[in-house]
């Protein structure tokens, strides 16, 4: 279906995604992966492992040194948005996808594995998102229209889960969801759903899933994130992706869309490369062939950014040196539950970063045939077939369920008996499966299992819902939506902030719009306590509403603690009252150094006066700060406290073409006096047309310079490029 283009200077307009959502259809399903672009040159750099380049995006923040270059690495990079407010979700998706996300995943509200059926309508979510038809096909329609933007398929994907799995796969499968989590081991270990049951319905969700080309990844993430130490869950690990790999395959998936859901299983402070590494190399080792879907350690994630920033480095590490098809990003959101634009986009940008730094590794490192790495990966596989072989003695799979054999705390095969025990006839919905019927009949496309077409055509075997003229997947004209039903919708949420959404009023925001939510850095030389209880004092002197400490960290027990609160800051801004000062109009780096190669350029320079300060201007000057030095400008600099005259003098003596004064005094205005002087003495010298002067320092508004004779002014925070790219002008005329 076509979309509107987007305008890069304006925000999404959540209305028109609205509008009409009851005929919009999806242009596709089915996972994209990215294209290798062997050799890929950027920037003068050959990248062995960079993927198309997108039409637009954000790049890294220091790409400004290397030409605005933004190479984009190998892996599917994964970002979970779920804020409650699908609306508000939209924005960061489109965000996301300019900082190199390609697959957006919305984790759904608590609760919802155990509904029974889809839900409708798009009630706001805590801990997540309802996941309902009309949120999926808002966010669809949005992303259409973002991967138009950026230039490359956006994979959006959820769960394929709980009692309601295959109901879902359906949904996801018409509204062109492309990617899913569907493993029946998750309903249940963790969400004690009835054991047959969520096999039974795992054919049916499988089914559908390969009929949608859609990625499937794994559950077993969870018991790394579930286990006492997670670490010696590895052998189990490989078990449950054994299971579901093999499942999905068996059902119809083809491999290269199964993906398992791995791991690093240990963090720092454990020597975690020397662990986490045997175990990547043991799950290649024995799934060859499949996808390896690179997740973050949830449970050992903190609430620091910098410390989670480290783990998803030192994770990312072991992706390169093994592999990665998609690799995820996951965010200190998970250590304190704040699911922030901000964080969203860094760990994006992390992933970017070290994938980049990263790419060609292989060529230069390669991981030894032999020695420990080996004989750990060994360890490994062996604990997990002996893991296999136990179960298979026990009967099977829900008899070992049955025995606890999941998620106990013991390095296979030790064993502590506190593994999670689930009852064949126990759990959520037992009891609610039955055997089809001798003419048991469903007219619909990608159903798992025995359907007697043939008692109504029997050309219609491989066809089932030809009988009806096609299902919902060949016809979406009868695809029913349902608008939602009740008062907590997206338009009552979204009236009271008209103005925030039309862009004319700002308020600061953190995941949903307008919602005031600032983060205060604070140190206190205090002890953790006393700092926690001192930083709610200073948010209330700050006007911060709801002030929480989300974050602490020990500088020392009692020299330091740094405090991040976050808070409510409800003020509104009117963007029409702004004052915003015009940029820069400055010459390029390029220009500046062609236009002195092509004509050299000579200044005399120093402190005028009595002025004994001289940083700043050698920070203008100096080549190791980014002075007019780099651009081979000639530079004398004549020192502190220059004489006026001596300056002018040295100008016509060298044959300079400019002056550069720094004034940093300024008590009874002396600063601009002494621009006046200057400027009064090369008058009268008769050599003020010659000579381009400028003046610069801390207390310089640049119309008062002006006025007092100098060519120009440079104030706090000019930089050397500002005061070259100047002179340049001033001299060519341009
Ligand atoms: C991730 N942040 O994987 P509920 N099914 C499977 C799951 O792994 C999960 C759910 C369903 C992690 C997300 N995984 C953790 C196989 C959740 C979620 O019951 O609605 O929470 O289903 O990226």
């Amino acid at each position: 279906m076509s979309t509107k283009k987007l305008n890069p200077d304006e925000r999404l307009n959540i209305e028109e995604i609205l509008s009409n959502l009851q005929s919009y259809r999806p242009r596709r399903t089915g996972w994209t992966w990215r294209k290798h672009e062997p050799n890929l040159k950027m920037g003068g750099f050959t990248y062995k492992e960079a993927t198309s380049p997108l039409k637009d995006s954000v790049p890294l923040l220091t790409a400004h040194n290397f030409g605005d270059i933004d190479p984009q690495p190998m892996p599917v990079i994964t970002t979970e948005i779920a804020s409650g407010r699908f609306e508000d979700d939209i924005r960061r998706m489109r965000m996301a996808a300019h900082h190199g996300a390609d697959h957006i995943m919305v984790i759904r509200t608590a609760g919802q594995s155990h509904f029974e059926g889809l839900i409708e309508g798009s009630p706001q979510g805590v801990g997540g998102v309802p996941v309902t038809r009309k949120q999926v096909r808002a966010q669809r329609k949005a992303l259409d229209m973002i991967e138009d933007e950026v230039g490359r398929p956006i994979n959006f994907h959820s769960y394929v889960s709980g009692v309601a799995g295959p109901d879902i796969a359906v949904m996801f499968a018409e509204e062109g969801v492309n990617g899913v989590h569907q493993d029946p081991q998750y309903n249940v270990i963790y969400r004690n759903i009835n054991m047959v049951r969520s096999f039974v319905d795992a054919c049916e969700s499988k089914k559908i899933i390969q009929w949608a080309g859609q990625a499937q990844i794994d559950g077993a993430h969870n018991a790394n994130a579930t286990a006492r130490d997670a670490w010696k869950v590895m052998p189990e690990l490989m078990v449950q992706h054994a299971i579901n790999s093999l499942f999905s395959h068996k059902v119809g998936i083809p491999k290269e869309n199964i993906c398992l859901s791995t791991v690093p299983p240990t963090s720092t402070p454990a020597p975690s490369v020397s662990m986490d590494l045997p175990y990547a190399v043991a799950l290649r080792d024995f799934f060859e062939g499949y996808r390896m879907r690179a997740q973050m350690h949830t449970k050992y994630i903190e609430a620091s950014t910098r410390e989670a920033t480290v783990t998803h480095v030192l994770n990312m590490f072991i992706s390169k040196l093994t592999s990665a098809d998609i690799q995820s990003t996951i965010t200190p959101d998970e250590g304190r539950n704040v699911p922030w634009h901000i964080y969203n986009i860094e760990a994006c940008d992390t992933a970017k970063q070290t994938l980049l730094a990263l790419d060609g590794i292989k060529d230069m490192v390669q991981l030894a045939p032999d020695g420990p790495l080996r004989d750990a990966a060994r360890e490994i596989k062996e604990r997990a077939v002996l893991f296999l072989e136990e179960m298979m003695e026990k009967g099977g799979y829900f008899a070992s369920v049955e025995d606890g054999f999941f998620v106990d705390s013991g390095n296979y095969p030790e064993r502590n008996g506190d593994g999670i025990a689930r009852k064949i006839d126990g759990g959520v919905s037992a009891d609610t499966v039955i055997k089809r019927e001798a003419d048991y009949f469903a007219p619909v496309t990608a159903h798992y299992g025995y359907n007697n077409v043939a008692q109504y055509d029997a050309n219609a075997a491989n066809n089932p819902a030809s009988i009806i003229g096609g299902c919902t997947f060949e016809d979406p004209n009868k695809i029913i939506f349902i608008d939602e039903l009740d008062d907590d919708n997206v338009y009552e949420r979204m009236k009271p902030l008209t103005a925030y959404h039309s862009g004319k009023v700002l308020r600061p925001e953190m995941e949903w719009m307008a919602d005031g939510t600032v983060l205060v850095n604070l140190m206190f030389p205090a002890s953790v306590k006393v700092a926690e209880a001192a930083a709610l004092v200073a948010a209330k002197q700050m006007n911060l509403v709801d002030a929480e400490v989300i974050h602490r960290e020990i500088l020392h027990g009692a020299e330091g603690t740094r405090i991040e609160l976050k808070g409510k800051l409800n003020i509104d801004i009117d963007v029409a009252s702004l004052v915003i000062p015009p940029e820069p109009d400055l010459l390029s780096d390029d220009e500046i150094f062609a236009a002195i190669a092509a004509k050299p350029m000579t200044v005399v320079c120093g402190t005028i006066g009595q002025d004994e300060h001289s940083v700043g201007l050698r920070e203008i000057i100096d080549i190791k700060h980014g002075g007019i030095e780099k651009y081979g400008i000639k530079v004398h600099y004549l020192g502190t406290s220059v004489p006026v005259e001596k300056l002018v003098n040295a100008a016509v003596e060298l044959d300079a073409h400019a002056i550069l004064a720094s004034v940093i005094i300024s008590h009874d205005d002396i600063h601009y006096k002494n621009i006046a002087n200057i400027d009064q003495i090369a008058k009268e010298m008769g050599v003020r047309d010659k000579l381009i002067f400028a003046a610069g320092g801390t207390q310089i508004t640049p119309d008062i310079a002006t006025e007092h004779g100098a060519d120009a002014g440079f104030g706090r925070g000019t930089k050397g490029k500002h005061v070259a790219s100047f002179l340049v002008k001033a001299r060519d005329g341009k």
